[in-house]
């Protein structure tokens, strides 16, 4: 195992290089569509994952809360359903811990034999969460993988035969359309083998005026870190947004049940990209759209489950029903 708590996909090859040129690229493809739009990812730079752990503590963003509440009644039934045999706890993406290490607790409590492997593609992520969870946890056995999703899966597979239990927590599934669901879940299912098990965050449809204030907080933390995307360009690409220029506006799709983010041009007015030797204009009142986060039926978790092979162990509801935990079995 590696001596600092994680191991580097990619060695040899410069990440960090082609990150950039993704973003680059994705930056130059979005601005130029009829209706502009920015792939929500790139607002997790440190500003933007320290402004996501700010939303989380919001009285309006009842999110993460419920799904800690979840998580803190449920863990002993979760751990029971798990089963009892050796196996590795993957996580897809390290968001704050917070809500993995109620799971974690809980299997080190009940002496369950298993392996935690955090997989995200930034490496200060990965380090920072290993660091943390070593210092608490001296008994637990972990190493951090920092590489693409599937690319960490397919290795843990080939490494080992124990069961694999995959979390996707915080309704991260949300930021993908539903076509890019279907293409993620049957991906996942691709991965992993029979019996192994995933364990995902749904956010459910609700009130809608509870749904939108959860994107609208009094403080502004959401409109800053939306706005993050525009910052990032301007320090990464070298570009000359006026933050000020944009209004933050977000909306609930009734028809897609999705929460639609936007940042939108108060005035008419050019914006130039430098990286990109680029300079793009911006009509007055024209959006540029930034997230969709998704809320769910239950019969919507019920069909994805069913058209990619999975079988609904259990859901896991907080008592109000506005989020569900559910676990998932592999079938093959
Ligand atoms: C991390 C994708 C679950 O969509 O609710 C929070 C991100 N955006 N506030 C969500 C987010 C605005 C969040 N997810």
């Amino acid at each position: 195992m590696a001596e600092q708590g994680y191991r580097l996909f990619n060695e040899g090859e410069n990440i960090k290089f082609k990150t950039h040129q993704e973003f680059a690229n994705d930056v130059l493809i979005g601005l130029s569509q009829p209706l502009k739009w920015l792939p929500s990812k790139y607002i997790y730079d440190s500003q933007g994952s320290r402004l996501f752990k700010e939303i989380m503590e919001l009285p309006e963003y009842y999110l993460t809360r419920t799904e800690i509440g979840i998580l803190e009644s449920k863990k002993n039934q979760i751990a029971e359903q798990i089963g009892n045999s050796e196996f590795n706890l993957i996580e897809l993406g390290c968001g704050d811990g917070k809500k993995t290490k109620i799971l974690i607790e809980q299997f080190l409590k009940n002496d369950r034999r298993f392996h935690f492997f955090p997989i995200d593609i930034s490496e200060d992520s990965i380090s920072d969460f290993i660091d943390c969870l070593r210092g608490q946890y001296p008994d637990l056995r972990s190493e951090g993988l920092v590489s693409d999703y599937f690319e960490g899966l397919y290795w843990l597979s080939a490494q080992n035969h124990r069961k694999n239990v995959v979390l996707f927590l915080g309704s991260n599934i949300g930021n993908f359309t539903p076509l890019k669901a279907g293409v993620f879940l049957s991906s996942l299912w691709k991965a992993l083998n029979n019996g192994d098990m995933v364990f995902i965050g749904f956010d459910l449809r609700k009130n809608t005026d509870m749904m939108v204030r959860a994107y609208n907080d009094k403080k502004g933390i959401t409109e800053a870190f939306n706005k993050n995307l525009l910052k990032r360009i301007n320090r990464e690409l070298n570009g000359n947004f006026d933050l000020d220029q944009f209004e933050f506006y977000a909306t609930y799709d009734v028809v897609e049940g999705a929460i639609q983010s936007y940042l939108i041009s108060k005035i008419k007015q050019e914006v130039f990209i430098g990286e990109l030797k680029w300079l793009f204009s911006l009509k007055a009142n024209e959006p540029i759209h930034t997230e969709s986060s998704y809320k769910y039926l239950t019969s919507d978790i019920e069909d994805m489950a069913d058209k990619n092979n999975f079988e609904i162990i259990d859901n896991y509801f907080d008592p109000n029903k506005y989020f569900v935990d559910s676990l998932w079995k592999v079938v093959k």
